[in-house]
Parts: C-alpha cells; sequence; structure tokens
C-alpha cells in the first residue's frame, strides 16, 4: 500500500534530498508545496492543506537555519518563524490524524558545555551556546512539542531526531549566512579562481565539529519510516560519530578544491560551541550507519556547486 508523505520544506537541502531517496521507493506518494504555494507559518494556509491532503506521513524539512554570523544577527527571525512552523504544522497534523511526523532538531540545542560525546539525555541539562540560543529554543520547543504529543494523545507519533551539521548538494553557499562547510568550499573557491594569496576564516579554526553527509540523513530518515517506532525513545541523535576541528576542515576543503594559498583567522568572529559530538548509539543500535565520508562528501557538493553555483 503505498503512504502519502508530505514533505515541508522539500527545495531545501535536507527536504531536497529526502525527495530524492523516497520519490525513488515505490512504498510512497510524495506531496510538495513550494513557499509561495503554502506558507508554513499562515495557519490558516496550513490547516486547509492539512485537511486537503491528510498525509500520513509529514517531514518538517522547512525552517529557517543558517551559520553562526546568521544566527548570532537575526535571532529573531529565527525564533519567530521556526516557532511558527512548528506550531502550525504540528496542530495540523495531529488534528487530520498524521501517523508519523519527522522532526528536525539540532546540535545546538545541547548545552555549550555539554561532555563528549553528547546522548539525549543531557538536552535541557545547561544552557546552549549564546549565538545560537534563539534557534535553540525554538528547536527544543519542537522536541517538547513531538513528546508532549505523544504522551498526551499516546502514541508515538511525532518523532524528533537531532542530526549533527549536515552538508551536501543544495546547500546555502552564501557566504555571510551559510554553514561553515559551504562557506568554505565557496571561499576556496573563489580565491582560486582570482589568484588571491590567502583566505580569512572566522575564528581561531579550534572548535570542533561533527558533519554527517545529508544522503546519510536522508537514508536514516528511510530506515526509520520502514522501521517499527514505538519502542524506540526519542529524540534520537544522527551523527557519524566522529569531527574535525575547523582548522582540519579547512585543510580537507582546501585540498579538494585546489587552493594552494595561505589560510588566516579572523579571531574577532565567534568561535560558537568548543565541540559539538553526538552520541549515537541510540540509533546505531538499531543497525543503521553512515555510508558517506567526509571528504567523498565535500567532493560531491563541490561538484553540485560547480554545476550550480560558480556563476553566481
Ligand atoms: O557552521 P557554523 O557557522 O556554525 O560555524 P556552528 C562552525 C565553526 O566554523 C565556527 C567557523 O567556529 C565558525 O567560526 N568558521 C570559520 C566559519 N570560517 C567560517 C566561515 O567562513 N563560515 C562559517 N559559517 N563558519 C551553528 C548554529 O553553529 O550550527 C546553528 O549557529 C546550527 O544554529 C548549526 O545549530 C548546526 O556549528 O558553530
Amino acid at each position: 500500500m503505498t503512504k502519502s508523505i508530505y514533505i515541508a520544506g522539500h527545495t531545501g537541502l535536507i527536504g531536497s534530498a529526502l525527495l530524492e531517496r523516497l520519490g525513488g521507493e515505490d512504498d510512497y506518494a510524495i506531496i510538495t508545496r513550494t513557499h509561495s504555494q503554502l506558507d508554513l507559518s499562515d495557519h490558516v494556509q496550513v490547516d486547509r492543506f492539512f485537511e486537503k491532503e491528510a498525509p500520513e506521513i509529514c517531514i518538517l524539512a522547512a525552517g529557517r537555519v543558517g551559520g553562526i554570523i546568521a544566527n548570532r544577527d537575526y535571532p529573531a527571525d529565527f525564533i519567530t518563524e521556526n516557532l511558527a512552523i512548528q506550531l502550525n504544522v504540528f496542530r495540523a497534523a495531529r488534528h487530520t490524524g498524521v501517523k508519523k511526523l519527522i522532526f528536525f532538531g539540532s546540535s545546538c540545542m545541547y548545552p555549550r558545555e555539554c561532555p563528549q560525546p553528547m546522548n539525549e539525555d543531557q538536552l535541557l541539562t545547561g544552557k546552549p551556546e549564546p549565538t545560537s540560543m534563539a534557534y535553540a529554543i525554538s528547536k527544543l520547543a519542537g522536541v517538547e512539542m513531538c513528546l508532549a504529543y505523544n504522551r498526551q494523545y499516546g502514541a508515538r507519533r511525532f518523532l524528533p531526531v537531532i542530526p549533527n551539521n549536515v552538508y551536501g548538494p543544495r546547500d546555502n553557499f552564501d557566504s555571510k549566512s551559510s554553514h561553515v562547510l559551504p562557506g568554505l568550499i565557496r571561499k576556496f573557491h573563489e580565491a582560486r579562481e582570482k589568484g588571491l594569496a590567502s583566505v580569512t576564516l572566522w575564528g581561531t579554526g579550534t572548535p570542533r565539529r561533527e558533519f554527517i553527509y545529508v544522503d546519510d540523513v536522508a537514508d536514516a530518515v528511510s530506515f526509520l519510516l520502514e522501521h517499527d517506532t514505538d519502542s524506540l525513545e526519542f529524540p534520537l541523535n544522527m551523527g557519524v560519530g566522529y569531527d574535525n576541528s575547523i582548522k582540519d576542515l579547512a585543510e580537507i576543503v582546501c585540498n579538494v578544491v585546489g587552493y594552494i594559498g595561505q589560510i588566516k583567522w579572523d579571531t574577532s568572529k565567534p568561535d560558537g560551541a568548543p565541540r559539538k559530538l553526538l552520541d549515537s548509539s541510540r540509533l546505531k543500535v538499531l543497525g543503521w550507519r553512515p555510508k558517506v565520508g567526509l571528504e567523498e562528501g565535500i567532493k560531491n557538493s563541490y561538484q553540485w556547486y560547480l554545476k550550480n553555483m560558480s556563476e553566481t
């Protein structure tokens, strides 16, 4: 039997990978709407859409995301847009009897000084990193809403997952608002093209991050959709199990892009959390494993960037 599945945010990084992955399977009839067709922050539109389509499964991959500087400079936008979307979608999905809803949290929900690797029980044991506090609170609210709906309505239908720094094709490569990995691809590519002697990156380069390739996230979501989730505990961390310093990452991206100049560090820019490595054993115990290594994933992202973005 085909299941109807609504992917909210199907043009974004995670949503587009899910569309590609689940769209290729016979089990699902995919429903999508562009932002101009459906404004998820408008509850009237959202209610109308869910009443008409009543999808059996909903994947909420829509919302405002961005790197450290975007989070620092636009906290009101991050918290307002994400809370509005989550509230509207969760409420409408419950009213129309959704069977499974996947919600994406973020590793920045964990306390800034969290012992590493971070397991799900450590959420709310300390204050998140200040630069992404507003975003983190909106995501924490989303996770708690999922758990509250499950408790109150007596079924485990709202499933919050926490992927770590996701990257890949169709990422945001804007040098001001992007996350570090696509930001570095663009900076090194442009420096190579212009023959610049050096590239300046943000912070000290010492923070460590765990990167997960977007196809692995799509794979993990597909895995969760296929498995009986009734006995699982949520939220569920989704990471690869190892991290790299930003300095290491810069070297890898440099090699992939073929830039041979110098790397400088602008320490007036924030470092953010010192480390964010997830303990993903809850998911791995089920048998799921990531498949794409960091260098391979960066090569794929750079190929996509060259084909689609290098002229912008
Ligand atoms: O990926 P990113 O922007 O965010 O930055 P977070 C990670 C690290 O890379 C920080 C450094 O220490 C940055 O200072 N960095 C160096 C750069 N050069 C650059 C650059 O050119 N661009 C960017 N973007 N960073 C985000 C949160 O934190 O993580 C979000 O703000 C979200 O809310 C996301 O949770 C997963 O990893 O520090």
